[in-house]
């Protein structure tokens, strides 16, 4: 590869010409923004481990009232992009947010499309586009771009939940903005229990939902149901997995972010191949070590990690008798509809 010109071998009031004129020359940094063979992922390997973060999560609820955070919230941030930019990879954003007895986070809506999977306690529930949607250890709801969404809870013990939003995406498109709201009206509106059955979809006068977002909440019940009966039907299927898809269209469940689920077999070894995507890695259940590059983490129930796009990744379920649940977000559906996903193996 040939050396490209420095700045630095330009006279410098030939640059300052051209600065003043809002112009720059692409020589210098051109193998910057068009690095050789692949990208060079600000996105680091990070893990954050559930036990370390919930007292301070706790903290927070003692420190801050509900009314001046609207979202009481600590942000997994990935070093690699500088922690002030809050995101976990270039699309993905993750955010750990408490929600205490009696407490209610206001309605809004925003650009951003929004999941919420449950990490501890019960009793909270998120009213989105007016349907109640109860929220229980790895239930996985969708607050998809627009939609009304406020939280609130009757129980009696602090509910925690994973936030992974597209934020630093559409952030970046310039597109980021939210609207305050009133307190929704609840209705039936999409019933969660309708689409249950796997390979029927209600169809009253055989009129099928013209919804863009038929199904906001996923039962960790089913889908873990879901997963052990895959398992049992193919015993020699390697990757027991599952995405979570609109099951009117079988179309991703959101249009940017990918979201899946991820049973390992009692000490399967899972080698997931170089994939452009970065991935994020949630241990619902289990025991779990995640191998990329040089280096392991060791994730227990309820920790996160995040892993750049274009490099293999292999877990390793640590229990010989138990299998391991992950919940597993990505950026696949939006590197397919840009058509940059790649998938090397
Ligand atoms: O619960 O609506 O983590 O608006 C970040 C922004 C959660 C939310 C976040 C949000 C929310």
């Amino acid at each position: 590869m040939n050396d490209l010109g420095r700045l630095e071998d330009l006279p410098a009031d030939y640059v300052e010409a051209l600065r003043r004129l809002n112009l720059v020359p692409l020589w210098p940094s051109l193998r910057a923004v068009l690095p050789p063979g692949k990208p060079r992922p600000n996105t680091r390997p990070a893990c954050w481990a559930y036990e370390t973060l919930r007292p301070l999560l706790l903290k927070a609820g003692e420190l801050t009232p509900i009314e001046k955070a609207e979202r009481r919230v600590l942000v997994l941030a990935n070093p690699g992009h500088g922690l002030e930019r809050m995101q976990a990879s270039a699309a993905m954003y993750l955010g750990m947010q408490l929600l205490l007895p009696g407490e209610w986070a206001p309605a809004h809506r925003h650009t951003p499309n929004a999941v919420r999977m449950v990490v501890e306690g019960e009793g909270a529930w998120t009213t989105v586009d007016g349907q109640k949607c109860p929220m229980r250890r790895g239930d996985l709801i969708l607050t998809p771009t627009g939609l009304w969404h406020e939280h609130g809870h009757d129980g009696n013990e602090p509910v925690v939940w994973l936030d992974v939003l597209d934020l630093p995406l559409v952030h970046y498109l310039e597109a980021s903005y939210h609207v305050q709201g009133e307190r929704q009206a609840q209705h039936g509106g999409r019933s969660g229990r309708a689409y249950v059955g796997s390979g029927v979809v209600p169809a009253p006068v055989f009129q099928r939902s013209e919804q863009a977002y038929p199904m906001l909440r996923y039962p960790w019940a089913d889908v873990r149901a879901a997963l052990e009966a895959l398992a049992a039907n193919q015993p020699q299927l390697e990757s027991v997995q599952v995405s979570y898809v609109n099951p009117e269209t079988g179309a991703d469940a959101q249009n940017i972010l990918g979201f899946h689920a991820l049973m390992l077999r009692p000490s399967q070894t899972l080698r997931l191949p170089a994939r452009s995507p970065a991935m994020v890695f949630h241990l619902v259940e289990g025991d779990v070590e995640i191998r990329v590059e040089d280096q392991q983490f060791r994730l227990r129930a309820a920790d996160t990690c995040c892993m750049p796009g274009y490099t293999p990744v292999t877990l390793v379920n640590g229990s010989s008798s138990a299998p391991t649940f992950l919940f597993v977000a990505d950026e696949t559906p939006l590197h397919k509809k840009l058509g940059v996903f790649e998938n090397r193996g």
